[in-house]
Formats: C-alpha cells, structure tokens, sequence
C-alpha cells in the first residue's frame, strides 16, 4: 500500500518500526510484523486515529521509504548509519544509559563522541516527527533511547501534545547525577506534557531532580496482551521431549547481564551438589535470546553463562539425560507458550528490571493454576505479582531457598491459590489497560 501524505493525529515514535525488514535479491523489500505488546496495545488507538510510526527499521545504511502495515498504519522509517549504530545505540543507549539506569550492575561509560551521536540521532527523530505530526496532534514518545525527543519536538511544534514512557527503572538521584550530561536529559524529558515511568518508586526518583513537574509525573506498571497467551498446548507432549521429568524449571530472557542467569543456574547447581533436587528427575530449561553482541560485557555475560550450563551438564548429566537444556536463541511465541504451559516452576531473578513481561507472560499462560513463579524482587513485576516466591538475586541461598520451596510446593493447594492470584491480577491490568490509562491522562493534559 503506498503511504499516505496526510498528517497524523496521532504518532508513536519508538526506537524500532514494529516490523523485521528483509531486502531480497531481486531489489524488492518485504516487511514482516514483528509482535509485540506495546504494537498489540497500540494498534486499536492506531488504526482508529490512523495513525503514524516513526522508528528505525532495525538495518543500517539503506533505508526503505514510508510505508504501510495491512492494518493502515504508517511506518515512518529514520535512518541510522554505522556510526549512528554503533555509537547512539550501541554506545550511548546500551553502554551509558542502560547500566546507569539498572543501578550500575555494570559500569557506565561516558564519552562525548556518543552524547554527540545520542543527540543527533534524536534530533532525527524529532525532525521526521514533527513533519508528520497534524496540528494539535498526540505524540507518544517511547523509552531511554528517545529521552531528548520530547524537548526538542515541543520547540519545533509547541503545539503538539507530547507524553514519554520509560520502560527500564529510573535510577535514584545520586546515581543519575553522575551523568554528565544530567542537565540536557532532563530537559529533554521535561518536554514532555506526561512523564510516565513503570512504578511509583521510579516516578519518585525522576520528581526528586524535578519537583516543579509533579504534577505530569505518574507511574503506568506496563503489562502484556494476554490474549495472546490462552491457547492451550499439549503440555504432556512438551514435557516428554524433556524426558517426562518430575520438574520442569524454565528461563527466559534476552541474555542481558542485568537478568541474573549464571546466578539462577548457580543457585540451581547448588540444590545438585547438596542433593536437595535429583538431576535424574529435574530439567532446567533456560532459553536466551542473542542481544547486543558486539558489546563486551554482553560477550562476557554468554560465556560465563554457557561455561556454567556446560560445568553443570558435566558435573550433574548422565549419558542420555542433560540437566540444563539452554538454547542461546530467539522463539517463536506459539513456542514460548508450550514453554510457559509445561512449566512447573518459571525463574526470573534479574537484578534489576524495569517490569519483567516474561513473568507476566508465564502466569497469564496458566489459567489452569499450575506451577510456580520465582520471581527477583526488583523486577519491577514484583510489586503486582505478590503471591510469587520473591527471592533476593544478590544472595544465592535466597534464589535457592525459593526456588526449592517452589519445587517442594508443587501441586499443594497453596501453590494454586498463588498462582490463581497472580493470574487475576495480570488478566484484569493487561497492556490495553496500561495504554488507555496512559492516553486518558495526556489527553486531559491542558
Ligand atoms: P526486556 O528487557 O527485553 O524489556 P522483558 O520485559 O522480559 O524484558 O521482555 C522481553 C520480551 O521478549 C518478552 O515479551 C519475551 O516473551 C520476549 N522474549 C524473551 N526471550 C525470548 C526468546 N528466547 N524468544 C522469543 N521471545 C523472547 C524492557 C525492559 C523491561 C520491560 C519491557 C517492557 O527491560 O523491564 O518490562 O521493556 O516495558
């Protein structure tokens, strides 16, 4: 469909266009949905205010021109170079921001070549969204890539309605305050006629260093489309290409330090050693998605991790049977889904998250109240997924403590209360939710 000239009313901008790109040999171009929950939230809103994209179609250099999802709406691609790439995405936002804004797990880098690609990059985006914007037109600007946008989009169109969400933690004052370039990031922020952050605590922090916006500041706990997971599966056929275990565990995350995965299958090894769990009738399954690669402390986070899945086989399997079964690779989600069903205890033990959607993803896949959620108390899905077993990622026998109580509860009453709980809380604040919520309140911004 070719795309259209007319103005948007409503624009989401986003690091990434909701779609994969793929260029053939022939010279023609394709693009494929990619699913997710912020696309599946926003479509409705979309396609009813026929609505506009504005992100970057995730291939450096050539870059494909508007074009239209068979939905209607209008992807507005930006593009990023090598440079742009490597030192506004890879540098700034994943080697600057991203550790900062996790609490430092990892140390931040700062180098101005980076800011001033951070902020050329943003004046891209800013730029293209503000030639596709209607007058008067809604702008919701998406996450810590972005966070310029809004200042410079109200300078150049004072007449736009401009929110920003964060989707990662905001960090407390004294940590965001080593950032030398504290001030521009505020502002840029401060452009913003709502400022929305995943939880009341991140809010908190950013109000702290802004208290004369305190009013545009509120707290929006992102969810997940849930109606996308209540297929059923044939979890009995799941569970037999495991070998039929008593247990199975499952972990799934993009393989970022922040996640806590060698320490998860530290804990678990653990349980091995002291024989509180039998490797003969336990599975861990543990599925990574590939994730910034090229990043050192990436590298060296999938290292250390395969070496323990590999320490753990050698020290726990036996000839036919592995005790971790890990896949270093992206699912598809009708697999997650299978995944998610045949679990019996899912662990996610990050050490800092800004939400966690896997943990949400896993309770809304068990309407039948099965299984066990351990769950790191500073995700930020902790605070509404009360009844999970919250462990402490920083203190082992905390993570083995719960994930052996998990284990051990398995099939008691108590364990279907908990997981029946946590089920009617994601089924009743589901992305929908979240987005309505977030629109009404910038709407009624004056
Ligand atoms: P992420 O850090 O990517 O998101 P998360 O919220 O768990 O973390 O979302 C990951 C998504 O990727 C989930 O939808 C999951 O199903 C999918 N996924 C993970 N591993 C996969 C695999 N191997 N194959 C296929 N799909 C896989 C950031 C923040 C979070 C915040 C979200 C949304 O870091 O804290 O919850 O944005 O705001």
């Amino acid at each position: 469909m070719p795309a259209t000239a007319k103005p948007h009313d409503f624009v989401v901008v986003a690091n990434r266009l909701p779609v994969d790109i793929s260029y053939h040999a022939d010279g023609t171009i394709s693009a494929q949905p990619s699913p997710g929950g912020l696309v599946a939230a926003l479509q409705p809103v979309l396609e009813q205010r026929q609505g506009g994209w504005v992100g970057w179609p995730g291939t450096v250099g050539e870059t494909p021109a508007p074009m239209s999802t068979e939905g209607g709406i209008q992807l507005h691609p930006v593009e990023l170079s090598q440079a742009d790439f490597e030192e506004f995405y890879e540098g700034f936002s994943n080697a600057t921001l991203w550790p900062l804004y996790h609490d430092v797990i990892m140390r931040p880098r700062y180098h101005r070549p980076w800011w001033q690609a951070y902020e050329r990059v943003n004046a891209r985006f800013a730029q293209r969204t503000a030639e596709v914007a209607a007058p008067n037109a809604v702008v919701w600007v998406q996450d810590y890539q972005l966070q310029l946008v809004p200042g410079m989009l109200k300078a150049m169109r004072p007449d736009l309605k401009i929110g920003l969400f964060l989707h990662i933690p905001f960090p407390p004052p004294s940590l965001f305050l080593q950032l030398p370039w504290r001030e521009q990031i505020l502002e840029g922020m401060l452009g913003a006629d709502v400022l929305g952050f995943q939880l009341p605590s991140c809010a908190k922090n950013f109000q702290a260093l802004a208290p004369q916006a305190a009013d545009r500041i509120h707290a929006f706990p992102i969810s997940i489309d849930t109606a996308a997971f209540q297929q059923s599966t044939d979890i009995q056929r799941t569970r037999a290409r495991f070998g039929n275990p008593d247990t199975l565990l499952l972990g799934v995350d993009r393989l970022d330090y922040t996640k806590g995965i060698l320490q998860r299958l530290e804990a678990f090894e653990e349980l091995l050693e002291q024989g509180l769990i039998d490797a003969e009738r336990t599975v861990f399954v543990q599925v990574a998605t590939p994730s910034r690669e090229r990043l050192e402390h990436y590298r060296l986070t999938r290292s250390k991790v395969e070496e323990a899945v590999g320490r753990i086989n050698g020290r726990f399997g036996s000839i036919g049977h592995s005790v971790v079964r890990y896949h270093h690779q992206s699912l598809k989600r009708a697999e997650l889904i299978e995944l998610y069903q045949a679990a019996d205890v899912m662990v996610v033990t990050p050490f800092k998250d800004g939400m966690n959607l896997v943990a949400k993803e896993y309770v809304a896949s068990h309407s039948d109240g099965r299984g066990a959620l351990v769950l790191s108390e500073f995700a930020g899905a902790a605070q509404e997924l009360r009844t999970s077993y919250l462990c402490n990622p920083h203190d082992i026998d905390s993570i083995k403590a719960q994930m052996l109580a998990a284990i051990n509860d398995q099939g008691s009453a108590e364990a279907q209360q908990r997981m029946e709980a946590m089920y009617q809380q994601v089924m009743h604040c589901d992305v929908e939710r979240w987005a309505k919520n977030f629109l009404e309140e910038l709407l009624s911004t004056p």
